[in-house]
């Protein structure tokens, strides 16, 4: 059977373990053809970020009317975005990108700044599963004193579908959908291999939804699925730094 189309508009992780490379391993494993817009070129390893190059604007449009063009795309993921300019097009293409799901990815796992605020900002009022973590919700909000719950809240009163606030504590997750706020508790895994789970979240999100998925049984099959990956990686010693997860290890 002809799988689903997901689209993923995102940064390249040289390391493989986050952005583009986490997406599309997340959309291979669930079952979903992965196509992709890269947004930015990261020069990273386990250990962190040692050179960003944003994509020139038009060449990041030139690949997102390529694909939409062709492709069937029913699920699309928005990772980092290194230019206002390029969240300001992603914006004004919402209509056309279903099942939007932002991941907005401001900082990276080992403390590298990835992107602005005002990059994803534009995003923020468009109809979209929006996925940060805590730190990322609380600088969109920009007030560290409101709670997670009001976090998303707050974020969710913009204009998104659904917001999900990860790690609000270990494995706890906190989701606000249709007006009610639930708090979402996974199973911790005890392991330094964390890199692009985040990444891997939002991602596994969009396949689901293309999937036909309501978003909170996406969201749950999203969390139980990076948890597996998770678990599925713990061994591996790739890397000196945190390493990646194992997207195949159903
Ligand atoms: O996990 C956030 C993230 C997103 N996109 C790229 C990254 C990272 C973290 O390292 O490198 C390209």
């Amino acid at each position: 059977m002809t799988p689903p189309v997901v689209l993923t508009i995102a940064g390249s992780d040289s390391g493989g373990g986050a952005g583009i490379q986490a997406d599309l391993k997340t959309f291979a494993a669930l079952g979903a053809y992965g196509t992709s817009v890269v947004t930015a070129v990261t020069a990273q390893n386990t250990l962190g970020v040692t050179a960003i190059h944003p994509i020139p604007v038009d060449v990041v449009a030139a690949q997102l009317e390529a694909v939409l063009a062709d492709l069937p795309v029913v699920a699309v993921k928005v990772g980092m975005i290194g230019d206002p300019a390029v969240g300001e097009l992603i914006a004004s293409w919402a209509d056309r990108l279903p099942n939007l799901v932002v991941d907005p990815v401001l900082v990276a796992t080992s403390g590298a700044r990835l992107a602005e605020t005002a990059s994803v900002a534009p995003l923020l009022t468009r109809p979209c599963v929006l996925t940060p973590n805590r730190l990322e919700a609380a600088a969109l909000v920009s007030n560290p004193d409101l709670s997670v719950p009001e976090m998303a809240e707050h974020l969710a009163g913009l204009g998104a579908r659904a917001v999900v606030v990860t790690g609000s504590e270990l494995a706890v997750d906190v989701l606000r959908f249709e007006g009610v706020t639930e708090t979402l508790r996974g199973e911790p895994v005890d392991t330094a291999n964390n890199h692009g789970s985040g990444c891997t979240f939002s991602s596994a999100i969009a396949v689901r939804l293309a999937l036909g998925d309501p978003v909170p049984v996406a969201v749950r099959a999203a969390k139980r699925y990076v948890t597996d990956a998770l678990a599925g990686g713990r061994e591996w010693r790739l890397g000196a730094g945190p390493g990646p997860l194992n997207h195949f290890a159903f």
